[in-house]
């Protein structure tokens, strides 16, 4: 087991893990490389097999920001090696069973001065469907120091315990959101983390962010973990293949 019987019940019981350090100086630095200057790039030339969503304003003058980029592994080759490794692996397996996939992995770029709010919501509120359950699980891996001022991740601990809660909907990246939007919470909790960090949390916990109104970028990548069997089939990372 890579993680401690009350690590475990932490997460069982708040709906997140933060683990201090998960990537290595060296790791670190090659995933900060190979995201320096991704908006430029990616305006210039998106390739096919990316999905870009850029920021939008409702003023002008700002430059084009990446506010999501999917499949972030095919164009940073230091986080596809990082969502393999057993360092990730013997986590997730801890909090999410044996048996795993690779549902998805995306970097979140929350850009200095230009990162945008993240509505109140929860994962599986975009993933749920008749034939799966909730048996996902992030690892949110920071490349930049996260804090208030940067737009940190918010989450309300124990709100996975209430399931699956009625979103609402707009044509928009993180179009499906609370009731409220991002009107701010007494019961959020705002988690400031070092680079390397690594927050886990599962497809039900309430989670949002604010703008990044500060000169520093808050880059992080999501990858999201899926137990065999659940849901459409995707590539076994680790286990018995499960999908009937
Ligand atoms: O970038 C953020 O702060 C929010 C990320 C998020 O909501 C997610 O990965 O599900």
């Amino acid at each position: 087991m890579a993680l401690t019987r009350e690590e475990i019940d932490f997460f069982l019981d708040q709906g997140y893990l933060i683990q201090s350090g998960l990537v290595d100086p060296a790791w670190l630095a090659e995933m900060q490389t190979e995201t320096d200057g991704l908006h430029e790039r990616m305006a210039a030339n998106t390739p096919p097999e990316v999905g870009v969503s850029w920021e939008t304003y409702e003023d002008e003058g700002h430059r084009p920001r990446i506010k999501q980029l999917m499949h972030a592994e095919k164009v940073c080759l230091s986080l596809d090696r990082f969502l393999r490794s057993d360092r990730v692996l013997d986590i997730v397996a801890d909090l999410l069973g044996p048996d795993l996939a690779f549902y998805h992995c995306k970097l979140l770029m929350k850009s200095a001065e230009d990162g945008t709010i993240t509505p109140w919501h929860q994962d599986y509120g975009y993933w749920h469907r008749t034939y799966n359950e909730p048996k996902y699980l992030n690892c949110m891996v920071y490349l930049d120091d996260s804090t208030v001022e940067n737009g940190c991740m918010q989450v309300v601990p124990g709100s996975h315990k209430l399931g699956l809660l009625t979103h609402e909907e707009r044509r928009q990246a993180f179009g499906r959101f609370l009731p409220g939007y991002f009107q701010p919470r007494e019961d959020a909790v705002p988690l400031e983390v070092k680079a390397g960090t690594a927050l886990f949390f599962g497809p039900l916990i309430i989670h949002g962010s604010d703008a990044n109104r500060s000169p520093h970028h808050r880059r992080a990548c999501t990858i999201a973990y899926v137990a065999t069997g659940n849901g459409d089939p995707m590539p076994i990372l680790r286990g018995r293949p499960t999908w009937t």
